[in-house]
């Protein structure tokens, strides 16, 4: 068994989130480096693009979130042998990083101009892109995004409903995904309720 090291930042969400949780549920041992805000500076310069997830695998580093949920995914069994369910695994994922950069390019604005786009997402693509996940999850059969089993993409949209439900973003209402996409939901408790991510989250003291 490989050496598994991924480092993200010390918080229960976000890009790294879905490789620890699949990580966690398969029983695959990693060493869970989780980088505190003062320590970035100094790591961000190790970081081969200078962000993070990482992962490192017997020494040799892997970047970017979704090609690190792909391989750790396929260690874990939650990745697609099916090369269309695999697509669609890719897709769903794909999605949650429009999102996200689009959240992530609000950070660094000033307060004025933060709280104006963050509304303007919260107004449009936020919902859009929620009704349009409840939709692909829907034609799909309204239980998994890839195929008829969890895959990463179902963990990777879980986070960012959590994120998006947890009130740490301010100016975006907490009830967008139950007004905009009713389906999700189903999907969000369904995950939140597997005994797998209950126990990850319990052990770690976090409530869901
Ligand atoms: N495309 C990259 C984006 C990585 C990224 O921007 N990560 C953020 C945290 S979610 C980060 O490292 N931010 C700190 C920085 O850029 O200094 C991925 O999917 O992994």
């Amino acid at each position: 068994m490989a050496t598994l090291k991924l480092t993200y930042f010390d918080y229960h969400g976000g890009r790294g989130e879905a490789a620890r949780l699949a990580l966690a549920m398969a029983g695959i041992p990693f060493e869970d480096d989780r980088v505190r805000p003062d320590e970035w500076p100094r790591r961000k310069a190790e970081m081969p693009f200078g962000a993070i997830p990482v992962l490192e695998v017997n020494g040799r580093i892997l970047a970017q979130s979704n090609a690190i949920n792909r391989y750790v995914g396929k260690l874990a069994g939650l990745y697609p042998s099916d090369p269309w369910e695999a697509a669609l695994c890719d897709e769903a994922m794909e999605a949650v990083e429009d999102i996200n950069n689009k959240l992530a390019a609000t950070r660094l604005l000033p307060d004025e101009r933060n709280k104006s786009q963050l509304q303007l997402l919260a107004e449009g693509p936020i919902p859009f892109f929620l009704a349009a996940f409840a939709r692909r999850l829907e034609n799909r059969g309204g239980v998994y995004f890839a195929g008829d089993r969890l895959s990463v993409a179902d963990l990777k949209v879980f986070t960012l409903m959590r994120y998006l439900r947890s009130g740490m973003l301010d100016y975006v209402p907490t009830d967008l995904p139950d007004r905009f996409a009713p389906k999700l939901m189903e999907h969000y408790e369904r995950i939140k309720s597997d005994p797998r991510i209950a126990a990850y989250y319990a052990k770690l003291g976090v409530r869901l």
